[in-house]
This record gives C-alpha cells, structure tokens and sequence, in this order.
C-alpha cells in the first residue's frame, strides 16, 4: 500500500481538544475531509505511553481502528526546563479533570516559586501521527523555545499559550493572532515534516 494522502482523503482528527481541533483543521488547509474523534463518538484512549511520540501513535492508531479510516493524532505539551521538563507527556492531566489550564499554569508558576528558580526557561512539543486502519503509522516531532511569563496574557490560543512567549518575540502566543502562532509553532513544525513524508 502507498503510505501518500491523497487530497480530498477523509481524515479522522483523533483528537477531543478543540483548540488542537482548531489548529490541525487550519493546518490541513481544505486538502482534506476532517472528521474528529468527538464528532464520531470515539472514545478517548488512555495516554499510557512514556512519549510525545508514543502516545501520538496510541491515539491515531486507536482513532484508525475505531473509524476504519486513516487517522491525524496530535500529542503535545510544555516542557519546563527548570523542573526537569515537567508538565511534558502530563500537560493535559496538570489541568485536572475539569480541564482549567489556569489551574495548569498556576501549578508551572507554584512549582518555580517552591524551587527558587530563576530559568524560565520552556519548550512545546508535538508529536503527529497518521495510522492507517490496517496497521502502517508514520509519527514526526516539532518543538518551539521560548520564556516564561506571570501573570499569562492574552486570551487567544488554548492550554498554556498566556505563559508562553516564542524565542525573539514579546508577544505571548495568547496574545498572536492564529495566523502569527501557526507561523513559527511546535504543531507548524511537526506538520512540516508530515507533508514532506506523506503529501
Ligand atoms: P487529545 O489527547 O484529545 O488530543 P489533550 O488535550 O488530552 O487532547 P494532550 O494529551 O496532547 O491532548 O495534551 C496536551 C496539552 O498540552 C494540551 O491539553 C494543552 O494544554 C497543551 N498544549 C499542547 N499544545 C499547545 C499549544 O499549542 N498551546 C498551548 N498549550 C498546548
């Protein structure tokens, strides 16, 4: 089988974050069809891998079974480089079961203080994956450097954007416009690398 999308492929979206949904559906550009996990009542897998990279693969392999139809899994998360690289693969699970990333980013904040940290230093990863429903995956990684900032600012963007200010700017990226964060992001960068492989 050929491991090529060709335009105009359904794609399930294995994702139930609509912010990723937002973004990965910006990204796909109308090339594709795109059905999400939570539109087709696919349930949410365990994230039980160690990865960015595992976890991807979990999820777009789930999603592809459970479809039968070619699936896009997005894994991702901020890596703080003062804490060890913490939240990292737990970013979602810092946020609580209500999903409140204020919660999430007040936990990065407390976390530095308890320490005496001075390094705001801090990274995003993502992780892609595309799992065909009759086994083949292909999984690629971006990631985008940056500082740091409390209070957050902005209110644009999901998860931890308020906090996140990309290396050279002064912008937060919740306070970029989608097109400004989609121009330089760890999703951006992943993406890239998944068009070469597969488009
Ligand atoms: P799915 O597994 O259903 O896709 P999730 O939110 O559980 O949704 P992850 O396990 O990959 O997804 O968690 C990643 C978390 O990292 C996510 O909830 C965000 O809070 C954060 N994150 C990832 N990319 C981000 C971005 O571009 N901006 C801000 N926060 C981001």
């Amino acid at each position: 089988m050929s491991l090529m999308l060709p335009p105009g492929e359904t794609l399930v979206a294995a994702t139930h974050n609509p912010g990723k949904a937002r973004e990965l559906a910006a990204l796909l550009d109308g090339r594709f069809t795109v059905l999400t996990a939570a539109e087709l009542n696919i349930p949410e897998p365990d994230e039980t891998e160690s990865t960015f990279v595992g976890n991807a693969l979990l999820k777009a392999r789930h999603a592809a079974q459970h479809a039968g139809r070619i699936a896009l899994a997005d894994d991702s998360g901020l890596s703080v480089t003062a804490l060890d690289g913490a939240p990292g693969i737990f970013s979602a699970r810092w946020a609580g079961p209500t999903k409140d990333f204020a919660v999430a980013m007040g936990k990065v904040a407390e976390r530095l203080e308890e320490i005496g940290a001075d390094d705001r230093h801090a990274w995003f990863t993502c992780a892609l994956a595309v799992a065909w429903p009759d086994g083949p995956a292909v999984v690629v990684e971006g990631r985008v450097d940056g500082a740091l900032v409390f209070p957050g600012r902005g209110t644009l963007g999901f998860g931890y954007d308020p906090i996140f200010v990309p290396e050279g700017g002064e912008l937060t990226f919740g306070e970029m416009a989608p097109e400004a964060k989609d121009a330089i992001s760890h999703r951006t960068r992943a993406f890239e690398k998944l068009k070469a492989a597969l488009f």
